[in-house]
């Protein structure tokens, strides 16, 4: 199986870097014409080397950057996908400022390893290398690069080289492979044409992997397009994996409209405009001031910033928007003058308004930061009203396998956490408790009304899917009940409403002292009140006049007794004891019912 490793240079201008990197692999990676006149390396150049033979299958990609402090933000571009760096201290200089740049780059980049290379050790005496092999010492210590092999070299006779080979082999060799099983992501570096195959742009692949004719999407610009040939490292393959120098030929787009900090990836991440991050800053740098503008780098993009403090943290406002994912490295560089004061890493990229629901953003930030994959989910997806779906979290933690945590729920595409589903059942619980208190006598609530009120924006199968889980909610057609809920109402308080009717005879009280007397809830009252009109147990006689059924009975039996006979209203006031205002409304039934006949002032008994 063959292994990529990228390494890259770093050092200070003239120390020989682009001599080194012909000198081991042949190629001149100063391309340029300005290069070649002005004698110094402008923008990156790539080349490669095979390591430990030809059957040992370690191929190490170079990038050489320049050393000029006018060109970091090259350099940055350069320096981000490398595993290694190969640090290039000139014998008759030592130390210089871009070296110290280029070393803290490469930390806050958080790159683990690499060899030093202490080049034109032709041009000083052997007591002098040994100075600046104690000067690289000191300048290391306790760094990653605290253990790394010091080699002297020159370009010029070849000396070392053949030593260099061998650390860069050891310090390869040591290198954790890059993920490939996270989305594939190319940040690009250069976009040209070629003759007859029109628009080519490169990269390192920093994770995933890459094949012909797979769809990729141009972060930020939107654009979908397919892959037309693929080249590692100069040679055509038909795929391509996380670590290698990758050259990609694409279908539909002109080389002019690619451009460095552009990000090739399959469609279903996001370019994010506002980023919670951890910070770093150098010792030499001032302290951030909140809303201070800053150059931001990550992968080959650079943007303006401005910063917000959060505690410890901070949120970076982009002036463009940049395909990041969590876990992601950049550097700051000041506004003037241009320097490097610090670096840090990407924690959430879609950083949320403040909300109240979720913990304060220092806190919520500290716990995000040192969530495993699993816990990063959890947290989301706890953050979101009712869940959130599997596209949306792929976007936001750019993880392959979303949901395989214990505590989550998936419904679908859909994830929720087990705490949610759980409170929100018990929610549905007391919902329809309510629902069925204020409606007893039907069956169940609206299945569409519960889920317009309580799912808004969830996919219809979330409330199914949690309803299946509940044994005490009871899930009939486009109805919703508690398991528990019957339609037949409480007999007790039914009788109990009923005899205040019954025994009240003619003299009932008005319907809402009488609900009131009963004890039941207003509600309720009115449910089991209109069951029992419904049944004929009440009868409505006006409006605001009620009477038990029996209470008519004795009236029709009353009245029986004197059919035939004439009376005034004053005449049934002293037969039946009540008063003008029941005795109105109680005679006009009456004629309804056809039980009396109106005549003139009197009425008559049919
Ligand atoms: N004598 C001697 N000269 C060297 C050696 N390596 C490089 N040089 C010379 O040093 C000068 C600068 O070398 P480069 O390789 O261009 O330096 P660089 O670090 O790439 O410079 P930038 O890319 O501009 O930062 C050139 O004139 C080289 O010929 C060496 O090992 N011995
Ligand atoms: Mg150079």
């Amino acid at each position: 199986m063959s292994f990529h490793v990228i390494a890259g240079t770093a050092g200070h201008i003239d120390h020989g870097k682009t001599a080194l990197v012909k000198a081991l692999t042949g190629i001149d990676t100063d391309r340029l014409e300005e290069e070649k006149r002005r004698g110094i390396s402008i923008d990156l150049g790539f080349a490669h080397l095979s390591l430990g033979g030809d059957f040992a299958g370690l191929r190490l990609g170079l990038v050489d950057v320049p050393g000029h402090e006018r060109f970091i933000r090259n350099m940055l571009a350069g320096a981000s996908g490398i595993d290694l760096v190969l640090l290039v201290v000139a014998a008759d200089e030592g130390i210089k400022p871009q070296t110290r740049e280029h070393f803290d780059i490469c930390r806050l980049l958080g790159i683990r390893g690499g060899v030093i290379a202490m080049t034109k050790s032709d041009l000083v005496e052997v007591d002098v290398q040994e100075l600046v092999r104690m000067e690289i010492d000191e300048f290391v210590a306790g760094s990653f690069l605290a253990d790394a092999a010091i080699v002297p070299v020159s370009s010029v006779s070849g000396s070392g080289l053949d030593a260099l080979r061998a650390a860069l082999e050891r310090a390869a060799r040591a290198v954790v492979a890059k993920d490939t099983s996270r989305p594939p992501r190319l940040p690009i570096d250069r976009s040209f044409s070629m003759r007859g195959h029109g628009t080519v742009v490169t990269g390192t692949l920093i994770s995933g992997s890459i094949a012909v004719g797979d769809e990729l999407e141009l972060y930020p610009t939107g654009r979908r397009m397919r892959m037309r040939g693929l080249q590692v490292h100069g040679a055509p393959v038909a795929r391509a994996h996380a670590g290698e120098r990758t050259a990609v030929n694409l279908a539909g787009i002109d080389a002019s409209s690619v451009h460095r900090g552009m990000t090739l990836a399959p469609p279903g991440l996001r370019a994010t405009t506002q980023i919670d991050c951890s910070v770093e800053l150098l010792a030499r740098a001032k302290p951030l001031k909140d809303r201070a503008p800053v150059h931001f780098h990550a992968g080959t993009a650079a943007v303006e910033a401005r910063v917000r403090l959060l505690g410890q943290y901070a949120r970076f406002l982009l002036s463009e928007p940049v395909l990041l994912l969590p876990g992601d490295r950049f550097i700051l560089r000041m506004f003037s003058p241009v320097t490097t004061i610090g670096g840090g890493v990407v924690i959430d990229v879609e950083a949320p308004a403040v909300v109240r629901r979720h913990a304060p953003p220092a806190a919520r930030l500290d716990r995000l930061e040192h969530a495993g994959p699993s816990e990063r989910v959890a947290l989301l997806v706890s953050e979101s009203r009712h869940g959130m779906s599997v596209a949306e979290l792929t976007a936001r933690t750019g993880l392959p396998d979303i949901a395989t945590a214990p505590d989550l729920l998936r419904v679908e595409n859909w994830i929720v956490t087990r705490a949610w589903a759980a409170s929100k059942l018990a929610h549905l619980r007391e919902r329809l408790e309510e629902f069925h208190h204020e409606n007893p006598l039907q069956p169940g609530c609206s299945k569409e009304d519960l889920r317009s009120r309580e799912f808004p924006g969830a996919p219809a199968e979330l409330m199914d899917a949690l309803l299946a889980q509940s044994a005490e909610i009871v899930s009939e057609g486009e109805t919703v009940r508690l398991a528990g809920h019957r339609v037949t109402p409480d007999l007790d308080e039914t009788s109990a409403l009923e005899r205040i009717f019954a025994e009240a005879g003619l003299a009932v009280p008005a319907v809402a002292e009488a609900l009131s007397k009963s004890g039941m809830s207003a509600p309720r009252g009115r449910a089991v009140f209109q069951m029992l009109v419904r049944n004929r147990k009440l009868v409505r006689v006006s409006e605001d006049l009620v009477l038990h059924a029996s209470a008519i009975e004795s009236l029709r039996t009353l009245l029986a007794a004197r059919r035939g006979s004439r009376f005034t209203v004053t005449e049934f006031k002293n037969w039946t004891g009540v008063s003008r205002k029941y005795a109105i409304p109680l005679l006009e039934y009456l004629d309804r019912e056809h039980v009396t006949r109106r005549e003139g002032d009197q009425r008559r008994i049919v």
